[in-house]
């Protein structure tokens, strides 16, 4: 065994004899109280009774009768905000990857044990009765996930704040696998209803289309629009409860309406159809979520969808403003807009439309309130993924917002002129109008141009964005780009997720960790001690036997809770290189045939994530995934020393299974291409030794654990641009490396598709001649990345004590963090200190 003492200075200490920590045992009172509320609900509110209810009804008492108990917080918070006067922010996405709500809330109510307690002695487990809760999945992946991270770590933090969105009917779709390819099903998310939504038909806004500009007032820039078409906005609003439940903020979803759902004119003469077509026209706006299949495809609807939730928006939190101020001009010292990506750019030109149209503000005036409100989040730096519309299409849509923004292009255009005179190329470069291929409005530069802060995702994602995408804008508005690196949820993807590990932290740290994440720096101690090492490894095979359970119910193969899970879970993308991972697989495969003898370490690679409806190339990697598993997992000669694995239907509840029992964390997208990644701060979290590339927010990860506690390899992101411009040929690389060599000779001459030799064609192709992801070009460092990675596996205490030091040197990426940096230094909010937290201590002083 190696030497493991420490060398982070931290002195090492022994962890015997610690007491657990106290929890308090249920309150009898309290215990009674739940089971009333629950059996009322269940009579009153679903109409049954006990012996009747079925596991669903159960879910749904229990959950309005937790709602119940939130609301009280919820209203005595939004009148504390009211009568403070307090600045607000508003969160716009079309995206809020959720999951469940049912234990998030509950945790964070601190109703945990007392409704596990009051469900037990009903009759009906709690962890049973969660999974009654359909995932709400109203975003693809990352940026959605990130809106509902920082939902609650706003409610946590204290800050009153609205998020605004889309209540789609259909969320991302519902993948299933069949003969190992992906199809897709709809996701009837609220089939069963939706116990957490308040409706509120009250709330309603007349949202317009189309039609045509009366230009009567020139010279103050107003303007009549008279459009063709109004659908109606209706919000729903779900409470998001902060730890501790101190503080509860919305999530406003608008659902969208015909003003005159039934022509009863147009029934009458029997014209059945015709006669709600009206209704199903609007309605399309808000039937399903948009994939993101990175290429923004010019699609009316989508259009028709963002400006429908920014003037929904807009309009309700001007009418809040006005409610209580009376007068628009201080807007931005009660209201602070964050745009989540270019989705709800149009914010620009719509509040603009607003200030001047509709409340009689000067232009000048307007813009300076405009960009004082509002800031925008790039999440991408893809040129294919920039977001553009045709002009065309633009002005039959919104008419009045296009001659808003020429008039925004021509001041815009005015000061570029003055910073560079006589540079066409720099003027065109920065112009909100691209008129290189058709002309389209760039998005971007308009939340750019609208903004006054415009921040990246990591550190590395905002250097670059200064040099690629807005180099040019940056050197106009010097010092409006600036970084807020992602960050995660700690109560949902440690407390929730991983409870034994939680109590083994509060077990070494105390239960301040709970409210300070910062206090888990003080397990560093133990790091090397053999009994908390042998405490930490057994929590992490718990919940690796807990997914080896899901595994072989899901799929029927029975895989090693002893192996390394190896796990890379994430959207199915070229540039997150799926097939980089596949490829070491098949030359693992063959390597282990080759010398069945040797010891090697036992794996099993785990893939999750959904390809885009139309991303074709992508689907064929999954189908390749499991044409390899198939092979691969039957072969008696590997004797289970390799297992590949491709759990369907990857979302938020199954990553809360998957994550917590990673050993291995596959972060290998091609360097300067991943903007952050955040699945790379939960898998550390939980444990994982993070496999990656210097990308996104890896570089920060590295930073934070010690560069001896992660893998890294690979090009760095200047190598691939000098690597790009030489060219894309891969056959030399290819050549110098036989265990390549192998794997695509193997791919390609149909050994994992015996039924159709020529499937992975393109892919071989692809590898060898159009290398743009450097797959190729990184496979070998890659492949010793991994033969490392086997080695320190082998050091039990070694990579123990990487893996716990993983997770005491997280705390940094606590989306509290993130959201404590947007407050200070883009919204201009106050956040309470940590404080607010231990109500109880602090009546003690
Ligand atoms: C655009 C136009 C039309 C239809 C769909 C879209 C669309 C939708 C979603 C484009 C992009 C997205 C999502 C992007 C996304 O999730 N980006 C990820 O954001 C994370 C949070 O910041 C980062 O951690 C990831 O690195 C980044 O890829």
């Amino acid at each position: 065994m190696i030497s493991v003492s420490g060398d982070s200075g931290v002195p090492q200490q022994s962890f015997q004899g610690k007491i657990p920590p106290l929890r308090a045992p249920v309150d009898e009172l309290a215990l009674a109280e739940i089971k009333g509320a629950i059996l009322a609900k269940l009579r009153l509110a679903i109409g049954k009774d006990a012996a009747m209810a079925t596991r669903h009804d159960w879910y749904k008492a229990a959950a309005l009768a937790l709602r119940d108990r939130i609301v009280h917080r919820w209203l005595t918070t939004e009148k504390q905000s009211y009568d403070a006067g307090s600045k607000r922010v508003y969160y716009l996405s079309l995206e809020f990857l959720i999951g469940r709500l049912f234990t998030d809330a509950l945790n964070n109510m601190g109703l945990l044990p007392v409704f596990d307690a009051a469900l037990g002695d009903l009759g009906a487990g709690l962890s049973e009765l969660r999974k009654c809760e359909p995932d709400a999945a109203l975003g693809n992946g990352g940026l959605g996930r990130l809106a509902a991270c920082f939902m609650e770590s706003m409610a946590t933090l204290a800050i009153p704040a609205t998020g605004y969105g889309i209540r789609y009917d259909f969320g991302l779709f519902r993948q299933i696998i069949a003969q190992g390819w992906q199809q897709e099903y709809p996701d009837e998310w609220l089939g069963f209803g939706n116990p957490w939504e308040f409706q509120r038909p009250e709330v309603v806004y007349h949202v317009h289309f189309g039609g045509s500009v009366d230009t009567s007032d020139k010279e103050r820039g107003r303007a009549t629009w008279h459009p063709a078409e109004t659908v109606e906005a209706v919000a729903y609003d779900t409470p998001i409860v902060g730890w501790r439940g101190q503080h509860v903020n919305a999530l406003r979803l608008w659902s969208a309406h015909a003003p005159d759902p039934l022509k009863l004119d147009v029934f009458n003469t029997g014209d059945h159809l015709g006669a709600t077509a009206e209704q199903a026209r609007a309605e399309s706006i808000c039937k399903f979520l948009y994939p993101n299949d990175e290429s923004a495809a010019g699609r009316e609807l989508r259009l028709r969808q963002e400006y429908f939730f920014v003037s929904a928006s807009l309009q309700d939190l001007i009418a809040r403003h006005l409610a209580s101020d009376g007068q628009l001009r201080g807007l931005a010292s009660k209201a602070a807009v964050q745009l989540n990506d270019t989705h709800p750019s149009l914010a620009v030109a719509e509040l603009m439309r607003i200030l001047i149209d509709l409340h009689n503000i000067r232009w000048d005036d307007a813009w300076q309130i405009t960009t004082a409100v509002l800031s925008y989040t790039n999440h991408t730096l893809l040129p294919e993924a920039l977001e553009t519309w045709p002009v065309e299409l633009f002005e039959r849509v919104l008419p009045r917002h296009l001659q808003i923004i020429y008039r925004i292009n021509d001041a815009h255009l005015a000061l570029a002129d003055a910073r560079c005179p006589g540079d066409v190329n720099f003027r065109a470069s920065v112009s909100l109008i691209d008129e290189r291929a058709g002309r389209r409005v760039r998005m971007g530069q308009l939340a750019f141009i609208g903004s006054h802060r415009v921040n990246g995702v990591s550190a590395m994602h905002s250097e670059l964005m200064k040099e690629t995408v807005f180099h040019d804008l940056n050197y106009l508005y010097p010092g409006r780009i600036t970084n807020k690196t992602n960050g995660i949820t700690f109560r949902r993807w440690l407390m929730l997720a991983n409870p034994k590990l939680t109590d083994l932290l509060r077990e070494a740290c105390g239960d301040a960790v709970l409210d300070d994440p910062s206090q888990l720096s003080l397990a560093e101690a133990y790091a090397g001690d053999a009994e908390f090492q042998q405490r930490f490894r057994a929590v992490k095979h718990h919940n690796k036997v807990a997914l080896a359970r899901l595994i072989g119910e899901r799929l029927g193969i029975k895989v090693d809770a002893g192996a390394l899970f190896d796990v890379q879970i994430k959207r199915i993308h070229e540039y997150k290189r799926q097939l980089l991972n596949l490829l070491e697989t098949v030359a693992l495969y063959y390597a282990i045939k080759d010398e069945p003898q040797r010891e090697w370490v036992s794996r099993v690679k785990i893939f999750g994530g959904k390809a885009a409806a139309s991303y074709r190339y992508a689907k064929l990697i999954i189908k390749l995934v499991n044409d390899v598993a198939a092979v691969v997992n039957d072969d008696p000669e590997i004797a289970g020393r390799l297992k590949v694995i491709f759990l369907p239907d990857y979302n938020v509840s199954l990553a809360e299974v998957i994550i917590p029992a990673a050993d291995l964390s596959e972060q290998i997208s091609t360097a300067g291409m991943e903007a952050s990644g955040t699945g790379n701060m939960k898998l550390a979290l939980n444990g994982a030794l993070t496999i990656g590339t210097l990308d996104g927010a890896n570089i920060e990860i590295r930073d934070q654990v010690g560069p001896e506690n992660i893998e890294i390899f690979g090009m760095e992101a200047m190598d691939v641009v000098v690597r790009r411009k030489q060219g894309l040929d891969a056959i030399d690389v290819i050549e110098r490396s036989p265990h390549l060599s192998r794997a695509i000779a193997a791919i390609e001459s149909g050994a994992f598709s015996p039924d159709d030799a020529g499937r992975f064609a393109s892919v071989g192709h692809a590898l060898r001649h159009l290398d743009h992801y450097m797959v190729s070009a990184d496979f070998d460092s890659y492949y010793q990345a991994q033969r490392n990675i086997d080695a320190r596996w082998q050091v039990v205490p070694a990579w123990t004590r990487a893996s716990i030091l993983n997770v005491t040197r997280m705390p940094w990426f606590s989306s509290d963090r993130t959201i404590r940096e947007y407050a200070e230094d883009i919204w201009g909010v106050p956040v309470k200190s940590a404080a607010h937290l231990f109500p109880a201590r602090q009546a003690k002083g």
